[in-house]
C-alpha cells in the first residue's frame, strides 16, 4: 500500500508542475502574416506578437520577409525569414523584461541544406549563453524542424542570431515571460553583522529552475530553486554596509 501511496503522490506533484509551467508559455506563430499566392511579401523591419518584438541589426539592406501558402518555398506554417545575409535576428519583450525560450522550428530557407544557426542569449544580470544548431538538411518542402533550448536560456532579456550562410526560415518561437523565476517569485535579502554577511532568499519563483544570484552586480552564487520555488544564497566577508542583491529580474537592497 505505501507504495501506491508513494506513487499517487509523484504523479500529483508531476501534474501540478507540467500545469503550473506551461499555462504562460506563448507561441510567436507569425500566423497573422499568412498570406495566398505563389510569392513572398515583406513583413518589415519589426514584427511584434505576444508581447515580443522582433528587430534586426542596424542599417541592414533588406527587411523581414514570409513566403506565402502557394510559394514553392513555404515550409508549411507560416514562418519569418531575414532576407539580409549575415542580417541579425534580434527578439526581446517589448517591456525590456526577463523570459525564457524554450523551442524554435527553424528550416532552410533555399533548398536542401544543412544550416547553422547559432543562438545568443543575453541574461538578465549580464553575461551570455549559447546554444548553435544544425537543420537536418530538408529543404522548406520538408517541413519545419524542432530544437530545443537548453535550460539556461532562462532569464535572458535578449535572444539574437544571425541569418548565418546556407541561410533559414523560423517559426513557433515557444517562450515564457518573467524569466527563470516567474512571475510571482519575490526576493529578501538579509545584511547581517554590520552587512559583513549578506543573505538572498528567493521564493513562490518557478520550481526547479537553474538562477544565478548576484552581490552588489557582481559575486555570482549560482542556485536551483527547489519543488517549491525556493534557493537561497549568502555570501561572508563583506564590506560593512548596505548591499544590494539580484536574481533574475529582481532586486532588493539591505
Ligand atoms: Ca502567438
Ligand atoms: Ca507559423
Amino acid at each position: 500500500m505505501n507504495m501506491v501511496k508513494v506513487g499517487s503522490v509523484g504523479l500529483a506533484l508531476l501534474a501540478f508542475l507540467w500545469i503550473g509551467s506551461s499555462v504562460a508559455a506563448q507561441t510567436i506563430d507569425f500566423q497573422v502574416l499568412e498570406c495566398s499566392g505563389a510569392g513572398g511579401l515583406d513583413v518589415g523591419e519589426v514584427y511584434e506578437e505576444d508581447g515580443f518584438r522582433f528587430t534586426k541589426g542596424p542599417g541592414e539592406p533588406h527587411v523581414y520577409k514570409r513566403f506565402c501558402t502557394g510559394a514553392p518555398r513555404y515550409p508549411g506554417s507560416t514562418a519569418l525569414y531575414n532576407n539580409t545575409a549575415n542580417g541579425q535576428i534580434i527578439l526581446a519583450k517589448i517591456d525590456g523584461g526577463a523570459f525564457t525560450v524554450t523551442e524554435i522550428k527553424a528550416v532552410a530557407l533555399n533548398g536542401p541544406a544543412a544550416v547553422p544557426i547559432n543562438f545568443v542569449g543575453t541574461k538578465s544580470g549580464g553575461g551570455e549563453v549559447r546554444h548553435g544548431v544544425v537543420t537536418d538538411g530538408r529543404g522548406p518542402s520538408g517541413g519545419l524542424e524542432t530544437f530545443v533550448f537548453p535550460p539556461d536560456f532562462n532569464d535572458v532579456v535578449k535572444l539574437e542570431w544571425v541569418q548565418e550562410s546556407g541561410f533559414h526560415q523560423f517559426d513557433d518561437v515557444v517562450l515564457e515571460a518573467g524569466g527563470g523565476c516567474g512571475e510571482k517569485a519575490k526576493l529578501k535579502a538579509k545584511c547581517k553583522k554590520g552587512g559583513t554577511k549578506v543573505k538572498g532568499k528567493l521564493k513562490k519563483a518557478n520550481p526547479n529552475v537553474a538562477v544565478t544570484f548576484r552581490l552588489d552586480g557582481g559575486q555570482e552564487r549560482p542556485g536551483q530553486t527547489d519543488n517549491k520555488g525556493k534557493a537561497k544564497a549568502s555570501w561572508k566577508h563583506q564590506d560593512p554596509g548596505g548591499h544590494t542583491v539580484t536574481v533574475c529580474d529582481l532586486e532588493t537592497r539591505c
